[in-house]
């Protein structure tokens, strides 16, 4: 192959990659602060090239978000000065090595005049190791500060050009014929069963819809799918008792007798215990508590009951058998029922394989109860999932509005997945999560149904 075969296939990779990529500026996103202890400097003198001037190092600290530790003796910074002395090319070549023991191989080039210093790292760590993602960066450093015998420096990541804002696909409208009562209508009865909730024996309540025929039929085992409603509405809330303009009910009813999706059980609990319902004396981090429990109610109470009582793929009450029969399940939910599903992919991805967060986005607290930022948030769920048998097992469903006050943190989240989450794919035809907006869609159960409608077909069409 001649060199302008090669050439063309190169720009036509380019060309590609560049088409898919999203047109947004890169970013910059602080990586860690190096605190350099540096020896006496010595010079060579004048070479070939210039002034070569060699400053060891004998070590210092770094700290990040992501990455702490120490810098190891035995490196150095080779400057050259060039001929005219305007300028310093510097090549520091050293290691560092984190706090859990991993040594990593740090080689910062840079240019150094009267009125400007930077520097690009590389880095090398091990590719078996959890530092393995910095390798495939590009880097930019900058001094922040000196002191006698050292130097302090600054390093950012330089972010893929990621931007939601312009690649977030919009929800299409739907039909209109689905606000009206289908012709062939499920049924929606109230489900009891016993759990221990927050080490309590409770009586708990779920509503289920029952697609058309379900009792005619005794063949077909159908899939489940778990909603959980937001703060200040009950089991209740999407299947019977909130009134809006998208019925959930008539939604269902419809998607099945148009055979766009095969007949399935929708299932409505609540995380609230039995003696608490639209308890509006919580606070958002009781709600959030709750919320984050509910994957252990619905593993061992919920699951084993319900789908024992109905025609589902769920042959035993067992978790092996609650986790054989996890292709079958899907959990969503709206708001704080949203965060009740980003909570059960982190704890309870081995009872479900389908996740639709529906206006919410992950919340967590740290020790003092603030909020942890979304960064923070991506990570830990990525090590919940990462230390999971079902890592490349799993969809995520994302919905809002842009009206909607769940618009700003949800985007917020998935971007930070995509930065900071490799369990997450976002790239066609692997993409294993996909985030849409309704243009105008607000913090409410018909929108919320409305982006339902859609997220169904994909789960359960034909
Ligand atoms: C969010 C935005 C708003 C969210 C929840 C809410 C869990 C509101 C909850 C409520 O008022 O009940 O991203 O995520």
């Amino acid at each position: 192959m001649n060199i302008r075969n090669i050439l063309s296939i190169l720009a036509f990779c380019l060309a590609t990659s560049v088409a898919q990529a999203q047109t947004a500026e890169p970013a910059l996103e602080h990586l860690l602060d190096l605190d350099v202890t540096l020896g006496e400097g010595f010079g060579v003198g004048q070479t070939a090239h210039g002034n070569r001037y060699v400053i060891p190092i004998k070590g210092g600290t770094f700290k990040g978000k992501r990455l702490k530790g120490t810098i190891l003796e035995g490196g150095a910074d080779y400057q050259m000065q060039s001929c005219d002395q305007h300028r310093t090319d510097l090549e520091a070549i050293y290691c560092i090595r984190t706090d859990d023991g991993v040594s990593i191989h740090v080689r910062n080039t840079g240019i150094m005049t009267s009125n400007y210093f930077y520097c690009t790292p590389r880095f090398e760590a091990p590719a078996d190791s959890r530092y393995a993602w910095l390798n495939d960066g590009i880097y930019v450093c900058k001094p922040v500060g000196g002191r006698p015998g050292g130097i302090q420096l600054r390093v950012w990541k330089v972010k893929d050009a990621f931007n939601m804002d312009t690649t977030i696909p919009a929800v299409k409208p739907v039909p209109e014929a689905t606000r009206q009562p289908a012709k062939q209508q499920g049924r929606v009865v109230d489900f009891t069963y016993k759990a221990v909730c927050g080490g309590k024996k409770v009586t708990k309540h779920a509503e289920v819809y029952l697609p058309y025929g379900y009792a005619k039929d005794k063949q077909t085992k159908y899939d489940v799918l778990y909603l959980m409603h937001g703060g200040g509405c009950d089991h209740t809330a999407f299947l019977t008792s909130v009134p809006d303009w998208q019925p959930l009910r008539h939604v269902l009813d419809h998607l099945i007798a148009d055979g766009k999706i095969r007949p399935i059980i929708v299932v409505a609990p609540t995380y609230y215990r039995d003696d608490v319902t639209k308890d509006g004396k919580m606070s958002m981090q009781e709600h959030a508590g709750r919320t984050a429990e509910f994957h252990s109610e619905l593993q061992n109470y919920l699951i084993p009951s319900l789908e024992t009582k109905y025609r589902t793929h769920l042959t035993g009450r067992d978790s092996v058998a609650v986790t054989r029969s996890r292709g079958h399940r899907a959990f969503g939910g709206f708001s704080m029922g949203a965060l009740t599903t980003w909570y059960q992919l982190a704890y309870g991805i081995n009872a479900v394989k389908t996740f639709i967060p529906l206006s919410g986005d992950l919340w967590l607290f740290d020790d003092n109860g603030e909020r942890k930022t979304a960064e923070e948030a991506a990570l830990w769920l990525n090590g919940q999932i990462s230390s999971t048998p079902f890592k490349d097992d799993f969809r995520v469903y994302a919905y809002t509005g842009t009206e909607d006050m769940a618009y700003a943190p949800e985007k917020a989240l998935i971007e930070a997945l995509h930065d900071n989450a490799p369990a997450f794919r976002y790239a066609a035809p692997n993409a294993n999560i996909t985030f849409e907006a309704k243009k105008g869609g607000k913090h409410c159960f018909g929108d919320i149904n409305e982006y339902l409608y859609w997220a169904l077909q994909q789960i359960y069409g034909k």
